[in-house]
């Protein structure tokens, strides 16, 4: 028999032996047959040595051909059967492995942490460091640095969570937080102008819900002071904002507003999502929705963290930050972001 005819003759029997085989064992038996150091096929290619040149050629290529060919279908047929071994393990415990996957949700971050981090980075993009502060503070940060003193009407206008009672404290209350601003004062005992910071955090009110309101919510705060630092700066860099957060054409109104820490205080409001400055629920048929008070910081809470405000003066605002993705996407209820309803939350 010639080699070429032993080699067909090793291709056809172990094609066929390989048909028959059922499990890994008998894989393995397969493979030390016919591809294994002992096999005919290695003994033809080991033989190779002793044909002339041209029959090397030949039988080589064609030898190699075959051993690349078995290893093929084998790696096939290993497959084949750990497929089915698969299928039927899955059989015994019931499991109909042909029903498609259950898809996995991935997480994502709450739409108002979003915006949060959104409006951050707006903000350290313009040259603001960002620093965070207890939500648990004292009255005279909330209140009194800020020229806000007991029985005056502003605190009315914040009502306020207390922690501790007038008569237990001996006048040194603690409460919830009512608004970002403490941080000025904590940030301006501590820092020596020049200084750009914003304040994020949550902030709480003692006040019933309705479509722009809840008792716990986000406010941004903001703080420049520096030498020569004017309204214009303030104006500046709230427009800025508000053209990078909703774009270029959104109207943007500025009033008069009245803050006991800020002289002259403005707020501002941004031209409705809903119904685009006609009036509508969310709005309350104003057209617009406000989202922040501002100021420039009055030259008595300088003071009282001995900055001289004949040399510094200095902006600040307070943001609601729920108010901002609802001006964003035309979000109608302020109540929807905490309702925990997925259907509402997956949107973003
Ligand atoms: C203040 O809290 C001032 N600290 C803002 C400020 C800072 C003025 C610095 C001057 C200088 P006001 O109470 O208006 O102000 O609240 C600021 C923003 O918080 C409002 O414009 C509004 O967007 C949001 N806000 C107020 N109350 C609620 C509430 N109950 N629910 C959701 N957002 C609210």
């Amino acid at each position: 028999m010639s080699v070429s005819q032993q080699l067909e003759e090793i291709r056809k029997a172990a094609m066929g032996e390989l048909d028959g085989t059922n499990n890994a064992r008998e894989l393995e038996a397969w493979r030390v047959r016919y591809l294994g150091k002992k096999s005919q096929l290695n003994e033809v290619l080991r033989s190779l040595s002793r044909l002339s040149l041209e029959e090397r050629k030949a039988v080589g290529a064609a030898a190699n051909r075959l051993k690349a060919d078995l290893e093929n279908e084998l790696s096939q047929k290993e497959q084949a059967v750990r497929q089915d071994r698969l299928v039927a393990s899955a059989g015994e415990r019931g499991i109909d492995i042909s029903l498609p996957g259950r898809s996995f949700r991935a997480g994502r971050l709450h739409p108002v942490t979003q915006v949060y981090h959104e409006i951050n980075d707006i903000f350290i993009s313009m040259g603001f460091e960002v620093v965070e502060g207890p939500e648990v503070e004292w009255d005279y940060y909330n209140f009194e640095a800020l020229n806000i003193p007991k029985e005056h009407p502003a605190r009315d206008t914040m009502a306020t969570l207390w922690i501790d009672s007038e008569a237990e404290s001996g006048g040194r209350s603690r409460l919830l937080r009512t608004h970002t601003s403490p941080m000025q004062i904590r940030v301006m005992e501590k820092v020596r102008p020049p200084l750009r910071i914003v304040v994020p955090g949550k902030v709480y009110r003692y006040e019933a819900t309705d479509a722009t309101h809840i008792p716990m919510f986000h406010q941004l705060e903001g703080l420049a002071v520096d030498e020569g630092i004017t309204m214009a700066d303030l104006k500046g860099t709230l427009y800025e904002f508000a053209r990078r957060f909703f774009g270029e054409d959104r109207k943007v109104r500025f009033r008069c507003d009245y803050f006991p820490f800020v002289e002259p205080g403005v707020e501002m409001a941004i031209e409705c999502a809903v119904c685009k400055g006609e009036g509508c629920r969310l709005c309350g048929s104003s057209g617009w929705i406000e989202i922040l008070g501002a100021g420039m910081v009055h030259p008595r809470v300088l003071e009282r963290v001995n900055i001289d405000p004949e040399v510094y003066s200095g902006f600040a605002f307070g943001m609601g930050i729920e108010r901002i993705p609802m001006l964003r996407y035309g979000i109608n209820d302020i109540r929807l972001f905490y309702g925990s309803d997925l259907r509402f939350l997956r949107q973003f």
